[in-house]
């Protein structure tokens, strides 16, 4: 995969090709991240990259030229057809099925805008998709394209060393994981629970089954209106959650 970004703080973006697993996914090959700084497709002596908005009001624009010229010469070093994504609060909530969507591309280009935002006739003309990190506002679009960035990069493979980490994630079931534990037996007055200490893997497969809904039904129940994935003994579990809460209600 390729991963082309515009950005005028290239720089921040070490903190996703150094560290980690996305570091590890790049150092590895799985994919190429190229970033661009439209600051150096500018033409004036003060290299200008913003302006101010028509119509008034406070802030600063990006100009159109020096993003369209920066995507020109990104496009020439990435493989034909990868969307321009621009990374804003106008955009459509990201969700784990849009990032596994992307893993499957060839090639993605992200559009990260400094400033009140992106001359609105280079969205028009060059960008293909629009997509937000969530319902408030950062100070620049780097971390939420890294944030996406990130998210995609650990589902391609060979990028976890476990193959199944990845499947066994929040949400790639649409619910909330279960809890986890590791040594020591206890901290304070606290126990791991017994069944995951009793060998039996079925039972510990079923307890965490019934965890993961629990907390998504306590949690975030507008994940279960919106197409998780139950096995049977969870459906029914649901089924039985709602007729009891149905019975309190009257
Ligand atoms: C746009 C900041 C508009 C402030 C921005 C305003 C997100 C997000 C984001 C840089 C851009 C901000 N990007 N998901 N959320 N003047 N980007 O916050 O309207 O307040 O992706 S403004």
């Amino acid at each position: 995969m390729h991963i082309g970004v515009l950005s005028l703080f290239p720089g921040m973006f070490a903190a996703l090709t150094e560290y980690g697993v996305s570091g590890r996914a790049v150092e590895q090959g799985l994919l190429d991240v190229s970033v661009v700084n439209p600051r150096d497709f500018t033409t004036d002596k003060h290299r200008t990259v913003d302006d101010k908005p028509y119509g008034g009001g406070p802030g600063m624009v990006m100009k159109v030229q020096p993003l369209a010229d920066s995507l020109a010469h990104l496009k020439e070093r990435m493989p034909a057809g990868a969307p321009v994504v621009y990374l804003s609060p106008q955009g459509q909530r990201i969700t784990q099925a849009a990032v596994e969507r992307f893993s499957t591309l060839p090639a993605v280009i992200m559009v990260a805008g400094r400033y009140e935002g992106v001359d609105e006739r280079f969205i028009e003309e060059h960008v293909d998709e629009e997509w937000s990190i969530g319902d408030f506002v950062v100070s620049g679009g780097e971390i939420p394209a890294m944030l996406l960035m990130d998210a995609v990069i650990r589902l391609l493979p060979g990028a976890l060393g476990d193959e199944q980490s990845a499947q066994q994630d929040s949400f790639s079931d649409g619910l909330l994981d279960y809890p986890h534990y590791t040594r020591p037996e206890r901290v304070g007055e606290r126990q791991v629970p017994s069944v995951l200490m009793s060998g039996d893997h079925e039972k510990i497969r079923q307890w965490r089954a019934e965890q993961a809904l629990a907390r998504t039904w306590q949690r975030r129940p507008d994940l279960l209106e919106s197409g998780a994935e139950l096995n049977e003994q969870q459906s029914k579990m649901l089924a039985h959650a709602r007729q009891q809460t149905k019975v309190e209600d009257q």
